[in-house]
């Protein structure tokens, strides 16, 4: 962890940056991948899964025989805890619902607006080594809540072909029975042009790698929406004396375990407080079994000192984390003044993992500043809002007027009429 006592303000805009994203030089390989499954559809998704998961595939797609397989594989405790945690998430996005509310701006003028599922989506979940099955749960479960017709679920399969047990338990919870076996701008491609047996998906949710990444920008120049640039996983930590640096140091390091390019900020008002925080993460870090991966996230990250809480926090809406841990007495009065952060967790007792798991909120959050202008996933993030408007002879007379004198200042005649033609025929 790279250190900063009382940084001066004009240093904080080099402080904030991440570092950069090569995406651009990756555009090109993920052209051909796209170019290869454009042209050979499945049997492209074949070839792709042999060169980069060295798995050979009869299909690619999950049967249910291995569905109902996966299911008595997974313990009953993990069973019970990923209950727990479907629950929470459940509820919290289900309030996310609006109600349709009728407007009647004038009278005889009602305007209304609806949320309609996007039809068709498509969730990534990336393979590897660590199978985030809490990241389907996190797009699974308002994806259903907004009822989105067709759900394609898309993860790489291992070397023998077979997909985590977990990730397919998970998906079978949800409902979730189209799951296919493919990763990487592969996947990204199937879901975004389809193939012979994967339909087009309107919109791709879900973390992966750069290709992944720059595949899912990619898609967006042909229309299909992703849900937001994705980036390396971060935490910034606020901290006075009041917190127990044990807490803390564990907070950075379950971030730092995500992958070596993980960004983890520690901000504090006290130069002792850095100290403890330092030595403990040493000694928690010497156990972990992600022990390399939190290491390399490490070197690149900050430990910061400034005069005061205020400017800590000043700081940390520069920078705009994914993820904004309050380890302070009184963080209602902190919290009331964050302007940028993905998530905000409050107090001693609120680890940035019980959101990643099972508190209720979605842990798809904005990375690398996007805080700034996007928010995470949510039951919104799967609907399009549609307006509505229905007006009555009475509403059309009493705005009609003001709508022809607009059109006729702006040129357009025909929009005039289209009021005018009502009108008069109203008077005949
Ligand atoms: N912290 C990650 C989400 C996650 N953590 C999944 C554990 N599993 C998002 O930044
Ligand atoms: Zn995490």
């Amino acid at each position: 962890m790279k250190t900063y006592l009382y940084p001066k303000r004009e240093d904080w805009n080099q402080l904030v940056q991440r570092p950069v994203q090569k995406l651009e030089q990756l555009k090109a390989g993920v052209q051909q991948t796209f170019d290869l499954v454009q042209q050979n559809g499945d049997a492209a998704l074949i070839e792709l899964a042999a060169k980069f998961d060295k798995a050979q595939l009869q299909q690619v797609w999950v049967s249910e025989a291995e569905i109902a397989a996966a299911v008595p594989q997974v313990p009953q405790e993990l069973k019970d805890s990923i209950e727990l945690a479907y629950n929470n998430i459940k509820v919290f996005h289900e309030a996310q619902r609006e109600p349709v509310q009728q407007v009647e701006t004038v009278h005889g003028v009602t305007c209304w607006r609806k949320s309609v599922a996007i039809q068709k989506v498509g969730l990534y979940i990336p393979g590897g080594s660590a199978p985030l099955f809490s990241t389907l749960l996190m797009l699974g479960i308002p994806a259903q809540i907004a009822g989105c017709r067709e759900i394609i679920l898309a993860t790489p399969p291992g070397a023998d072909g077979s997909i985590n047990a977990t990730i397919l338990y998970t998906a079978q919870r949800l409902g979730i029975t189209r799951i296919l076996k493919a990763g990487g701008a592969q996947a990204i491609a199937a879901l975004a042009f389809g193939t012979e047996t994967v339909p087009a998906v309107d919109k791709i949710f879900g973390p992966g790698n750069q290709y992944v990444t720059a595949a899912k920008q990619m898609v967006t120049q042909i229309g299909v929406a992703i849900d937001m640039p994705a980036g390396p996983s971060e935490v910034l930590v606020i901290a006075d004396d009041s917190a127990n640096p044990l807490f803390v140091a564990a907070d950075l390091l379950s971030q730092a375990e995500h992958g070596p390019d993980s960004q983890v900020v520690f901000a504090t008002n006290s130069e002792k407080q850095l100290q403890n925080v330092q030595a403990a993460v040493v000694e928690q870090l010497a156990q972990l079994p992600r022990q390399t991966v939190a290491e390399q996230a490490l070197n690149n990250s900050l430990g910061v000192v400034f005069d005061s809480l205020e400017e800590a926090l000043e700081f940390s809406n520069l920078y705009a984390p994914e993820h904004l841990i309050l380890s302070v007495d009184e963080s209602e009065i902190l919290a009331e003044q964050v302007t940028q952060a993905g998530s905000v967790f409050m107090g001693h007792y609120s680890p940035e993992s019980v959101g990643d798991y099972a508190s209720g909120t979605n842990h798809t959050l904005p990375t690398n500043g996007y805080a700034r202008n996007y928010s995470g996933v949510s039951l919104d993030s799967f609907v399009k809002k549609i307006t509505f408007q229905q007006l009555t002879k009475e509403g059309l007379e009493r705005i009609g007027p003001a709508v022809e004198i607009m059109a006729e200042a702006e040129g357009l005649h025909a929009h005039k009429n289209a009021v005018t033609v009502r009108l008069q025929k109203f008077k005949s």
